[in-house]
């Protein structure tokens, strides 16, 4: 790889806008794939206007500087002029129903995958499914919020962790380097980790207490801490995941509860994803993230009852059609 990265991002939602609009300020070349062929007009029109919580001035992108492009044009566009790295910030369902579309040009390809999504399964299924690409899953606290298709806030600057799937050395790893300075360089906080299942596993339990809750009530991250009830009940709930990690042995640190309640602080005016999704009547990711923990636990023969009602509560908040 010489020269500056191409990055591919696939979902202009929260996350890949901002990623989208501060690497292009910061003079990487970005594609953005799209669900829509309305938001591909539009931010080719408008542009992108990325905002700040803390009322610093905006940052606008003309429309001029942004390639978007329709993700249904994937399979024949992509494989003639493929990026540096392709980076994945659809939620888990998403990913699910365009993996079809992916496929196609990918199966074969050597290339770098960056998975950004909330739960558990979306690497093993990536990795049956892609055999021949290295694979990195990530896992971010930053706080971004979609106001329209060409308009996302910038709730929170937070940590994003990058780590090569199936083991093996990221810190070092040269390709790895380069996409962690290239995203540093655009402004965000960007840590290499050679442990990318405790880093995964860890982030699980964090979204298993906060997101639920917070769809649960409507509130934002902050307010959990505001009762005691609510703090018992993300306690059960996180205790709850450590005796499935106990009985599944996975470990992790005593100090998780610890850093739950902290998220909870630094992020404490954010709306977290699920609620964000259960707001604007999206799937969520429950299944992915709850889910996994009772799946494992039904494997392990341990209870999980917490996590089952708050999957039955979030989901209940759906009416379909039957
Ligand atoms: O990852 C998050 C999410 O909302 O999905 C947290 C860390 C809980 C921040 O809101």
């Amino acid at each position: 790889m010489t020269g500056a990265v191409k990055i591919d991002i696939i979902g202009a939602g929260s996350l890949g806008l901002l990623l989208a609009g501060k690497l292009i300020c910061s003079g990487t070349s970005i594609r953005l794939w799209c669900r829509s062929d309305e938001q591909c007009a539009a931010l080719s029109e408008t542009g992108l206007t990325i905002s700040h919580i803390d009322g610093r001035q905006p940052i606008i992108i003309p429309g001029s500087e942004i390639e978007a492009v329709p993700i249904r044009e994937f399979s024949q566009r992509y494989p003639e002029t493929p990026g540096d790295w392709l980076v994945l910030t659809v939620k888990q369902g998403v990913l699910h129903r365009i993996l079809p579309e992916l496929l196609g040009p990918l199966r074969e390809t050597n290339l770098n995958l960056l998975c950004l999504q909330n739960g558990w399964g979306h690497m093993e299924l990536l990795q049956k499914l892609l055999p021949a690409a290295s694979l990195y899953a990530a896992v971010t606290t930053e706080g971004a919020k979609r106001e329209s298709p060409v308009r996302v806030v910038h709730a929170g600057g937070g940590q994003t962790s990058i780590g090569l799937w199936g083991g093996g050395e990221t810190v070092r790893n040269n390709v790895a380097v380069r996409l962690a300075d290239t995203l540093i360089s655009a402004g965000f906080s960007v840590l290499l980790s050679n442990e990318v299942n405790t880093m995964i596993f860890r982030k699980l339990v964090i979204n298993a207490v906060i997101n639920p809750l917070t769809a649960i009530w409507r509130i934002p991250n902050g307010e959990l801490l505001c009762t005691d009830l609510r703090v018992r009940m993300m306690r059960e709930l996180y205790e709850e995941a450590a005796a499935v990690y106990d009985a599944c042995g996975i470990s992790h640190e005593d100090s998780l509860w610890d850093d739950i309640l902290e998220v909870c602080r630094a992020t404490s005016g954010n709306h977290s994803s699920m609620l964000a999704d259960v707001l604007s009547s999206r799937e969520t990711e429950i299944r992915w993230i709850n889910g996994s923990l009772v799946a494992m636990a039904e494997r392990a023969g341990v209870d999980a009852a917490a996590h089952r009602w708050v999957i039955r509560m979030v989901e209940g908040m759906f009416v379909k059609e039957r």
